[in-house]
């Protein structure tokens, strides 16, 4: 990251913290990007709101190019399946050189809009025909690239995929370029990713999902000393018609099998997680895994709606990913997660638990607790020890005019349509200033370059 460290006592007007916002709040980053405790003196003041920066759990980044082009309807009835062949026949295009170019200006996007982490779940790894790429891990590297030119903190997931469906069948020949024909061939490539592990670089393990995983192998790969370590992440029980598919071949639905089958923990994180019964909700819940929610995605791919008040009441911790990047915005995922449940049941204020609580300040404290602990990381908090992640709202918006700490919260995640966060921090340099990224510029006329090409290959 090529900015410095603002090594400065800071201070805010109001600075949320795990109780709620802080009149008068004072923070202090150190030379290594974290927080510190000792704000001393005045501090410089950064403006009246300022909060933790949201860590984004769950990307794919490449389909950020394909995001609108899949709105067409098709011959029959359109759904998640016939999406996925659209978006495997985009996959099929790229090359490192691409996916960094694509990944660079949609983690730029995602600075600006208020993510300052993104786990990344990746699988697109080999050449085309399934063939490794020379150096194996050349998909992975330009992720961590686009990362660093961005700015963004990275958590790579590498995912092992090796089967087309539930019943073992092999893999389509699209998604060979996914596969790992071996759990030590994907260990090896798990391994030359840890050697690039840094502050500001995470490597935890990724399962496609049920589909793509068989039991023999995830009970291999958990079994390792690999995975001993860092989050674990995997898709789950996002359709009925896998939901199906699991029920006719392990005799039990994703989330029950996976319950049962892995010691699933707070290193776990259930991404979707979108058709549970009340027992399963309530055992994730206590499993103390997270949910991984794309309510931007889910809603656009026609997946279903996650049991949120149970799954709240149960205590389950949860967190938001942009996954398919239909919209890259954590104040659109977290407002969609609440619309959906008005939507349905026909009740508003579904997330606050309790009289009196707010459903913007809920949300936004459990997905930064969620967030933080689905990428592994000390971060998701403004408190000492912590990655000085943070967001400066606009004090010049006319929105925010007139709100007090009872109801900034909810104004920014419901009311916010033109952009509210006007600095970014992140790792304790600033990468977004007055709503600009300092390198946006020439990592979105490489992105136009990239684009222009893949659609003139068709
Ligand atoms: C993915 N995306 O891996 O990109 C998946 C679709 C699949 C979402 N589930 C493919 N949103 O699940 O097989
Ligand atoms: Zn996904």
């Amino acid at each position: 990251m090529s900015q410095p460290v603002s090594q400065e006592s800071l201070r805010a007007d109001f600075l949320w913290t795990p109780e709620g916002w802080q009149a008068d709040g004072r923070l202090a980053v150190d030379a290594s990007g974290r927080l510190d405790g000792r704000a001393e003196g005045d501090g410089k003041r950064l403006g009246r709101w300022v909060l933790p920066g949201m860590p984004n759990l769950h990307s794919h980044a490449f389909q950020r190019a394909m995001a609108g082009l899949a709105e067409r309807r098709g011959p029959g009835n359109d759904s998640f399946w016939t999406w996925r062949e659209a978006m495997y026949g985009f996959a099929a295009a790229l090359d490192p050189e691409a996916l960094q170019a694509i990944a660079a200006q949609l983690y730029v996007e995602m600075l600006k809009a208020g993510y300052t982490q993104v786990c990344e779940f990746h699988y697109v790894h080999h050449q085309p025909d399934g063939t490794p790429y020379a150096q194996p891990e050349a998909m992975s590297l330009a992720l961590i690239e686009a990362a660093k030119e961005a700015g963004i903190a990275l958590t790579l997931l590498p995912v092992l995929y090796m089967t087309g469906g539930l019943d073992g069948r092999p893999l389509a020949p699209r998604q060979r370029r996914f596969g790992h024909a071996e759990v030590s061939d994907y260990l090896r490539l798990l391994e030359a990713l840890r050697a690039h592990e840094s502050a500001d670089l995470r490597v935890g393990i990724a399962l496609h999902s049920l589909r793509a995983v068989p039991e023999t192998a995830m009970r291999t790969l958990l079994a390792t000393g690999a995975a001993q370590t860092g989050p674990i992440h995997i898709h789950i029980a996002e359709q009925v018609g896998e939901v199906q598919d699991c029920l006719a071949v392990r005799g039990a639905r994703p989330v029950e099998w996976l319950l049962d089958h892995a010691e699933v923990d707070a290193r776990w994180c259930l991404v979707h997680a979108t058709h549970l019964t009340g027992h399963e909700t309530s055992r994730l819940a206590r499993s103390g895994a997270v949910a991984g929610l794309c309510p931007t995605t889910e809603a656009n791919l026609g997946d279903g709606l996650f049991p949120l008040a149970d799954y709240l009441d149960a205590a389950g911790a949860l967190g938001v990913g942009s996954d398919s990047h239909i919209s890259v915005s954590p104040v659109e995922e977290l407002r969609w997660l609440e619309y959906g449940q008005r939507l349905v049941t026909r009740h508003r204020n579904i997330a606050a638990r309790g009289e009196g609580a707010s459903v913007g300040e809920t949300l936004w404290a459990a997905a930064l607790r969620g967030g933080a602990q689905a990428a592994g990381l000390p971060l998701g908090a403004l408190e000492p020890g912590r990655r000085a992640d943070l967001l400066v709202l606009d004090d010049e918006a006319p929105l925010l005019a007139a709100r007090d700490a009872g109801s900034a919260m909810d104004s920014f995640l419901f009311a916010g349509n033109a952009p509210l966060v006007r600095h970014v921090m992140c790792g304790g340099r600033w990468m977004v200033r007055d709503f600009r990224h300092h390198d946006e510029e020439r990592i979105a006329a490489r992105y136009r370059a990239t684009v222009a090409a893949l659609a003139a290959r068709g």
